[in-house]
């Protein structure tokens, strides 16, 4: 064998070595992050997701789902999906916004006015550009989940003004502008992985926390904050990504796969959110919660002007995209 040959020849084995390695890699279970237990609307769409892949694909993509946060806390799982130590999940855009400055736009409170605004939002040319920022990260973000809207509850008394909040401490997710957020109003905020708010919120550790009623009622906080205060505050919606690294390995056809497979997950996830809203909503109600309405939010949005305006100091080139999501609810 002369020189030449010898060089392809090696040169051809490590081809086809790298295409089984990638054929490999294709076959192999993508392990997929999520933070809720098996019966919840994001676990439902997810599992959707998966089921499709692997009957689009004929069975050669398979995704497996881990419930119930068993693979980490979802800090830790963001960074998992964006080195590859996992493969995809579904993330809530709050915690997303500490690796992405773009996400961290929805974050900002009240910027949406309701939940149908922000799929709208979503669903065109702000959510690709957010979604752009997520690639940069390294999640390539295939659709957005229903998360509804986000209120305080607490165990010491209803909030209707930000005054309510004084001397409370509230857990927030991991995301410094919730902090700002809970600052502003006047209370204190500490960030803690959501697994430990009901143990903290019983012995005392924190008098509150901030959720929607899907999550306030099967993470079984509702049993220890009785009162639950609609502010509404934060409407997040939350992305189904994968590992960008893996997404971009696959081919042309596989990705086609992928995106009709999140779309169609997309649209059960947020069928079955609707459903589960109100059926949270009835039970935490049977269960003697107390509910109250804040007609009148005018205190609590103006109390974030210096949350907004810290934000746009501190990312001058983000001023375009928070504009352009107020100027598309108008
Ligand atoms: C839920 C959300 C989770 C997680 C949780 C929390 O509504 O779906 O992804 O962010 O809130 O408060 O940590």
């Amino acid at each position: 064998m002369n020189k030449f040959m010898k060089t392809t020849t090696l040169t051809l084995a490590a081809a086809a070595m790298s295409v089984a390695f990638v054929a490999g890699a294709q076959a192999r279970e993508w392990r997929g992050w999520n933070i809720h237990p098996a019966d919840y609307p994001v676990s439902t769409g997810m599992e959707e997701f998966a089921r499709l892949i692997n009957e689009k694909s004929g069975g050669n993509l398979e995704a497996k789902v881990y419930h119930g946060g068993v693979l980490g806390d979802q800090p830790d799982a963001i960074q998992q999906v964006r080195l590859g130590g996992l493969d995809w999940a579904v993330f809530n855009l709050g915690p997303l916004g500490e690796v992405a400055p773009e996400a961290n736009v929805v974050s900002l409170p009240f910027i949406f006015k309701n939940v149908e605004a922000m799929h709208e939002v979503m669903d065109g040319p702000a959510g690709q550009q957010i979604a752009d920022g997520l690639a940069e990260a390294g999640l390539q973000a295939l659709g957005w989940y229903d998360s509804g809207a986000r209120s305080f509850y607490n165990t010491k008394h209803p909030i209707n003004t930000p005054e309510d909040l004084k001397g409370l401490k509230f857990r927030v997710m991991s995301n410094d502008l919730y902090v700002q957020m809970v600052a502003a109003l006047g209370g204190n905020a500490t960030p803690m992985p959501y697994g430990e708010v009901y143990q903290s919120l019983k012995t005392g550790v924190i008098d509150g926390a901030e959720n929607n009623y899907p999550s306030y009622d099967s993470s079984g906080h509702f049993e220890a904050a009785k009162y639950y205060s609609v502010t509404q505050h934060l409407i997040l919606p939350e992305c189904l990504c994968v590992n960008k690294a893996l997404y971009d390995g696959l081919s042309d056809d596989e990705k086609k796969i992928l995106q009709e497979a999140a779309d169609e997950s997309v649209k059960v996830q947020r069928a079955a959110w609707a459903e589960r809203a109100e059926k949270s909503k009835e039970k935490v109600v049977a269960a003697g919660i107390e509910v109250n309405e804040v007609a009148d939010k005018s205190a609590f949005q103006d109390a974030m002007q210096p949350v907004y305006d810290n934000f746009i100091k501190a990312n001058p080139d983000l001023a375009d995209l928070v504009k352009a999501i107020q100027d598309a609810q108008k």
